[in-house]
C-alpha cells in the first residue's frame, strides 16, 4: 500500500533531476532530449505527525524513520522518458512506455517553467516558449493514452453494452482495469460526461463519435492519474513571470514552484560537508569557509537570496505532500496486530502507516493489509478506544487499526 507517483514531462524538463532529489538516486541528467528511455524508479517520502507522541510509545518504523515524532511514510516514484505533441502517433519515443506508469496513483508533471525549452524539449530563447502550452497538449496525450485502451476493440465492447446488456461502467471498469481505475472514478466522470453531454446514448457506444470518447477519457484520466505541476527552474531569470501567470490559471492547490537543480547543487555540497542544510526550513550553513572557491560560494549565495529567500525552499518537498494530501486526499492509518501493545506479530511498536484514500471502510482498509483478511473479515478494533468496528465504518485520519478475520 506504497503510493505510486509517476513523473511525466517533455525532454530535458528535469524529471530525473527531480527523482535524484527527491530518492537519492543517480540517474542520469543531461541537458539533451530522450536522456532518459528505460524509467528510473526510486522511494521518497512525505511527512506526518506520528501517532506514537500521542499514545507515549517508541515507534519502530519498518522503513525510513521517526524524527521527534515526524515519521517519514514511503512512496515510490517513477520517472519515464519524455512525451513530445504527436506521441500518441507515434512522435518522439512514442506513448506505449505510459504503460509504465500504469498503476500510478496520479501524476507530477514537471514543466520547464522558464520557458527555456520548446515542445520537444530543445534549447530555445529562454523566456519565449510558453510553459501553458505544455500543459494542454501533455494532458492530451495522456488522454490518448487512455483513448488507444479503450478504443482496442472498441466494436466488440460497443457491441457487448448494446446486446448482451452489459452495463457501461462495468465495460469501462474492465477496459480499464490495468490502469488502477476504480468503480467510483468511473461512475463520477460517466455523470460528468452526461452533463456535458446531454444528448449522449449511454447505453448505445456504437452512436459515440471519437469526440465523445476522447471526452470520457480525459473525465476517466483526470479521475485516476490527477496531475500536479511541478514548475521546475525556477532558479532561471525568466522563471518568476511565468509561474505567477500560471498560478493565477491553475489555483495555488495545483502548481508548484521548484528548483530542483538548486537542491541537487546543496545536497551535494551537504554530503561534502562543506554546508549544513535543513531542506525543510530552508538553512543554510557554511561549515568551512576555507573548504569553497569563490565560484561555489556564489552559487550558494544565489540559491539562497533568489530561492530560498523567495520561496522558503527549493520547493521539491512540496511537491508530494500537495499530491498525497491535497490532491489525492489520502489518510495515514496504521495497522496493528495486537491493539494494546500497539504491535505487530514480532513485538515491533507502530511498525506501519498506509496511505489510503479517504471514506476507506475497514473491509477495504484489510484488503490494504492482505486480501485474505478482507475475504475472511469479522471485525476491527480502533486501538485508541479499544471498541469495536464493523466492515462499513469509515477510517479516520490517524486511526491505529487491529483486523480481526477468521483466518
Ligand atoms: N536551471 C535548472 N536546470 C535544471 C533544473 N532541473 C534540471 N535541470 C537541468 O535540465 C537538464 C535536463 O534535466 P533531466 O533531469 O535530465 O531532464 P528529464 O526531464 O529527465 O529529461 P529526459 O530524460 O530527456 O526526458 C539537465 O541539464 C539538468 O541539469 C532546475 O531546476 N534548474
Ligand atoms: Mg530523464
Amino acid at each position: 500500500m506504497t503510493p505510486l507517483i509517476g513523473l511525466v514531462g517533455k525532454p530535458s524538463a528535469g524529471k530525473t533531476t527531480l527523482l535524484n532529489v527527491l530518492a537519492h538516486t543517480n540517474a542520469k541528467t543531461a541537458d539533451y532530449p530522450f536522456t532518459t528511455i528505460k524509467p528510473n524508479v526510486g522511494v521518497g517520502f512525505v511527512t506526518t505527525q506520528c501517532v506514537c507522541t500521542e499514545f507515549g510509545v517508541k515507534c519502530e518504523p519498518r522503513t525510513l524513520t521517526c524524527v521527534n515524532g515526524i515519521r517519514q511514510i514511503p512512496i515510490r516514484l517513477i520517472d519515464v522518458a519524455g512525451l513530445v505533441p504527436g506521441a500518441h502517433l507515434g512522435k518522439g519515443m512514442g506513448n506505449q512506455f505510459l504503460t509504465d506508469l500504469a498503476t500510478a496513483d496520479a501524476l507530477i508533471h514537471v514543466v520547464d517553467i522558464s520557458g527555456s525549452l520548446n515542445e520537444k524539449g530543445e534549447a530555445v530563447e529562454p523566456g519565449t516558449y510558453d510553459p501553458l502550452n505544455d500543459i494542454t497538449w501533455l494532458e492530451d496525450e495522456i488522454t490518448y493514452w487512455f483513448m488507444d485502451i479503450l478504443k482496442r476493440g472498441w466494436d466488440r465492447l460497443a457491441r457487448r453494452v448494446q446486446s448482451e446488456k452489459v452495463p457501461i461502467v462495468e465495460m469501462l471498469l474492465e477496459r480499464f482495469s490495468g490502469l488502477k481505475v476504480t468503480k467510483v472514478q468511473i461512475q463520477r466522470a460517466l455523470a460528468r460526461f452526461r452533463d456535458t453531454n446531454p444528448d449522449i446514448q449511454l447505453e448505445h457506444p456504437k452512436t459515440w463519435t471519437d469526440e465523445d470518447i476522447f471526452l470520457l477519457c480525459r473525465l476517466i484520466r483526470e479521475y485516476s492519474k490527477p496531475i500536479v505541476i511541478a514548475a521546475n527552474k525556477i532558479d532561471r531569470p525568466t522563471a518568476k513571470e511565468n509561474y505567477e501567470r500560471l498560478k493565477k490559471k491553475l489555483g495555488d492547490e495545483k502548481i508548484v514552484p521548484m528548483s530542483a537543480l538548486a537542491e541537487s547543487v546543496l545536497q551535494q555540497f551537504a554530503q561534502q560537508k562543506k554546508i549544513d542544510y535543513s531542506p525543510f526550513e530552508g538553512k543554510i550553513v557554511f561549515k568551512n569557509e576555507n573548504k569553497f572557491d569563490t565560484k561555489e560560494k556564489k552559487i550558494i549565495e544565489r540559491i539562497k537570496s533568489e530561492i530560498i529567500d523567495v520561496y522558503g525552499s527549493t520547493g521539491v518537498y512540496n511537491i508530494l505532500p500537495k499530491a498525497v494530501f491535497d490532491v489525492l486526499e489520502y489518510i495515514p492509518i496504521y495497522p496493528v496486530a495486537d491493539a494494546s501493545k500497539l504491535t505487530d506479530n514480532e513485538g515491533r511498536v507502530l511498525p506501519d502507516v498506509f496511505l489510503v484514500p479517504k471514506n476507506t471502510t475497514a473491509r477495504e482498509f484489510a484488503g490494504y493489509i492482505h486480501k485474505d483478511l478482507e475475504k475472511n473479515f469479522i471485525h476491527a478494533i480502533n486501538a485508541r478506544t479499544n471498541r469495536r468496528i464493523g466492515e462499513n465504518h469509515e477510517l479516520k485520519a490517524n486511526d491505529v487499526i487491529k483486523i480481526v478475520s477468521a483466518v
